[in-house]
């Protein structure tokens, strides 16, 4: 942890290009055992290329022994480029440069997984149910069904994990040391919650929906229930809360959720439950694993670093802040003095929209304005970019900032400090060596 803390993540994009290495920053930071995820034991085969004896004694997810041992970076089937920050749950994210594309591929969205996903999933028998205390009929749905029953929809929403940008906090705070990367808005196709709702119907007394998921707990316990969360019966009905089958117009991807998941746009990650099996309605504010203080709160009123706060003085996190990032260039970027920077990114504002996106080359001494694009559809990041040209050579910073149409500005310095490290929306900054 201290190490970490010497190496905070604005240390490491904006000094050297050496210290912006991704992956090197990976291996450093996140010593890892690379036990990790191989998905069965054709996948396990597949890697060692050779006729395996013991074949049926080789563990649940186990990686080669010439792989784990590679000096090589981490890799995840059908990712490309992510940074394990723990290999047991697998989490990983994506470097900023890495997020450049409008729409986020699905080899490009990060992993956020608190216990083990479910294997050999079929499509064909897998059931979502609709049931609880405030449930209108308790009904049962295969994909077919929902697929075939109600009106498919495409979204582009942004699903950022409550917890991303932890890393910088000060003290620092225990959980998956997320510094930019915990954030991507693929497209997401499946249908509306509403439409189910309409159809399952709803008691006047619904307060939360909440969901449950088929993955299985750490302790490998199958009763007991990794996480289970929820939202307001208002956000479960809001035009662009989902439940999706895939992402992008391809199945999901094993770690983020196929077959099914639920994406809520604008709020935490942890609200769009993966791997859905289950929905109730509840005529309480939900009290599944995860729900309770102090994961996914923070304190109602501001506190001073590294303070207790009383589980009664936090409140539970809706939509997220104000937020950017500069995915082009590459921080450590070398240029010339008489070339023109062309600086990207992409900005969101949880259910709000963004206003303006400033950029600075002088510590945010003055600022410009970038070029926004409007979202193409509510909860969509939106599109950013700004050319500079530098006025000397030598080494400069670009920060960008968000602004969103309740005037609400991202921050220069870290925000608010919390127990649980959540809600960082610290500008993104990247150095720039002009010569
Ligand atoms: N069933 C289940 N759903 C889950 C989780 C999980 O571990 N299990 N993680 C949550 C958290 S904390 C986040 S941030 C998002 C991450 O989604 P992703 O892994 O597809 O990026 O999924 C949420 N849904
Ligand atoms: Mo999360």
């Amino acid at each position: 942890m201290m190490k970490q803390r010497e190496r905070g993540i604005h240390d490491l994009f904006a000094q050297d290009p050496e210290k912006a290495d991704w992956e090197a920053f990976g291996r450093r930071a996140n010593p890892i055992t690379r036990r990790g995820f191989v998905s069965g034991l054709a996948a396990f085969s597949a890697l060692v290329g050779a006729n395996i004896p013991f074949a049926n004694a080789v563990p649940q997810g186990l990686i080669p022994a010439p792989q784990a041992n590679a000096d090589s970076a981490f890799r995840i089937e059908g990712k490309d480029g992510l940074i394990l920050l723990n290999d047991r749950p697998l989490n990983a994210e994506t470097p900023p440069h890495l997020l450049n594309d409008d729409v986020t591929p699905a080899n490009r969205l990060f992993i956020r997984n608190y216990g083990l996903p479910p294997r050999d999933v079929d499509v064909d028998t897998w059931t979502l149910i609709f049931e609880g205390e405030s449930i209108g009929s308790y009904k049962v749905f295969t994909i077919k069904q929902l697929k075939e029953r109600f009106e498919n929809i495409s979204r582009q929403l942004v699903l950022e994990c409550g917890g991303n940008g932890r890393a910088e906090f000060d003290p620092p705070v225990s959980g998956n040391q997320w510094t930019l990367g915990a954030v991507g808005c693929p497209e997401w196709n499946g249908i509306r919650l509403k439409d189910v709702l309409d159809d399952v119907g709803y008691k006047s007394d619904a307060v939360y929906l909440a969901f449950y998921g088929g993955d299985l707990h750490m302790s490998g316990d199958k009763e007991r229930v990794t996480i289970s969360r929820g939202v307001p019966i208002e956000k479960a009905i809001d035009d662009e809360s989902m439940i999706v089958w895939g992402m992008n117009g391809e199945d999901l991807h094993p770690m983020n959720g196929h077959p099914l998941r639920l994406v809520f746009g604008g709020w935490p990650g942890s609200v769009s439950g993966k791997w859905l099996k289950r929905i109730t309605v509840r005529n309480t504010v939900h009290d599944g694993p995860k729900m309770e203080s102090p994961s996914y709160r923070v304190p109602r009123t501001p506190v001073a670093p590294g303070s207790a706060v009383a589980d009664e003085d936090m409140r539970i996190i809706h939509a997220m802040p104000v937020k950017s990032l500069i995915t082009s260039p590459k921080t450590g970027v070398q240029i010339s003095v008489d070339d023109t920077l062309k600086v990207r990114g992409h900005a969101w504002a949880g259910e709000f929209s963004v206003d303006s996106l400033k950029v600075s080359i002088d510590f945010g001494k003055t600022w410009s304005d970038a070029t926004i694009k409007p979202a193409v559809n509510r909860y969509a990041w939106q599109h950013w970019d700004h050319s500079i040209k530098f006025p000397t050579t030598g080494y400069y910073e670009v920060w960008a900032r968000a602004v969103d149409d309740q005037g609400n500005s991202q921050p220069m310095v870290l925000p608010s400090w919390n127990p649980k490290g959540y809600l960082n929306n610290a500008c993104h900054r990247i150095a720039v060596y002009v010569s």
